[in-house]
């Protein structure tokens, strides 16, 4: 499984718990949460980011000089293929022990996104034994980021209160980056649609991110049909003012209307020139459980 680590800068490292800002103090400008994704087309669509609550993290020095934070297994794979630093034979960690709920509400700059800002908000449905533990959220097309997102607008089943979330850190609206034509089913009829998680969590009524079941059934449905369908909408992001050209090898490219299956290459390709994204493998079906 080839996934591509999205690189959601720290704006102010004062805000992470002391004993982390201190470690980090030389590298603070580069301190990033590193997001595992299969969906670079989607990046235009960020709203907030999500950590396990109870997940641990490290931050580690890359050899490039960056500094990522993400959960342990993860980065071993990354050591195996040559992009984190070395200690003693190990990844060089710089700080470890950080629990996702020290990371709330800590301000980014993800790449793409038309906002400034996005914030970190607690999602309980992480797995440690995939990506980074860390995921960045695009609610119109992940219907785990949908529901988890309205959980925190909304406190739905209290888990923005249980958390300490703030209302301004879920503030950035939703918006549409692909429409897939003929999808939802209404009234007997299918509809095309710009924000296919939403539709789709209204649909199957989906009440919050505890629908287990019903949201793997949905993602299964937005990942096909966006995939074969899609096509990339990009009105609301340009009103927003973000540029939707893109540059790769020296050739700007117009991502509106591109079918996703070619964006999803090409908007990949593209975040890990511009150095934003990287990519990373993990071994197919293996659970690598040493040292977490
Ligand atoms: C942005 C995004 C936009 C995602 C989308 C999905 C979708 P999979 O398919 O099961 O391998 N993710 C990444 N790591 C974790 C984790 N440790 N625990 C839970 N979820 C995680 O899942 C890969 C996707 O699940 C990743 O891609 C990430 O969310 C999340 F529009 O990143 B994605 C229909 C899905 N749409």
């Amino acid at each position: 499984q080839e996934y591509v680590v999205i690189k959601m800068r720290v704006k102010d490292t004062s805000a992470l718990p002391d004993r982390v800002a201190s470690a980090l103090e030389e590298h603070k400008d580069r301190v990033y949460l590193g997001a595992a994704t299969l969906r670079a087309e989607t990046m235009y669509g960020q709203t907030n980011c999500w950590a396990l609550p109870t997940g641990e993290y490290g931050a580690y020095l890359m050899k490039n000089g960056d500094v990522l934070v993400s959960g342990a297994r993860a980065i071993r794979n990354m050591f195996f293929q040559g992009l984190v630093a070395e200690k003693d034979g190990e990844p060089h960690c710089l700080v470890d022990g950080i629990l996702g709920k020290e990371l709330f509400g800590v301000e980014l700059a993800a790449p793409l996104t038309p906002y400034t800002s996005v914030f970190v908000l607690p999602l309980l449905t992480i797995k440690l034994d995939k990506g980074t533990g860390i995921v960045t959220s695009v609610p119109s097309d992940a219907p785990d980021d949908w529901a988890a997102y309205r959980d925190m607008q909304e406190n739905r089943n209290g888990i923005a209160e249980k958390h300490g979330v703030k209302s301004e850190w879920c503030a950035n609206p939703t918006l549409p980056v692909i429409k897939i034509p003929q999808m939802i089913e209404k009234d007997g009829e299918l509809h095309d649609t710009i924000a296919c998680a939403i539709d789709l969590c209204e649909q199957m009524g989906i009440k919050s991110q505890l629908d287990k079941a019903k949201l793997a059934q949905a993602k299964q449905k937005a990942y096909l049909d966006g995939f074969y369908k899609g096509t990339m909408y990009l009105e609301e992001v340009r009103k927003l003012g973000a540029t939707t050209l893109i540059t790769l090898a020296g050739e700007s490219i117009e991502l509106e209307g591109m079918p996703v299956a070619k964006a999803k290459e090409v908007m990949r390709d593209a975040l890990c020139e511009s150095g934003d994204a990287f990519v990373y493998s993990e071994p197919e079906g293996t659970v690598i459980s040493r040292s977490g």
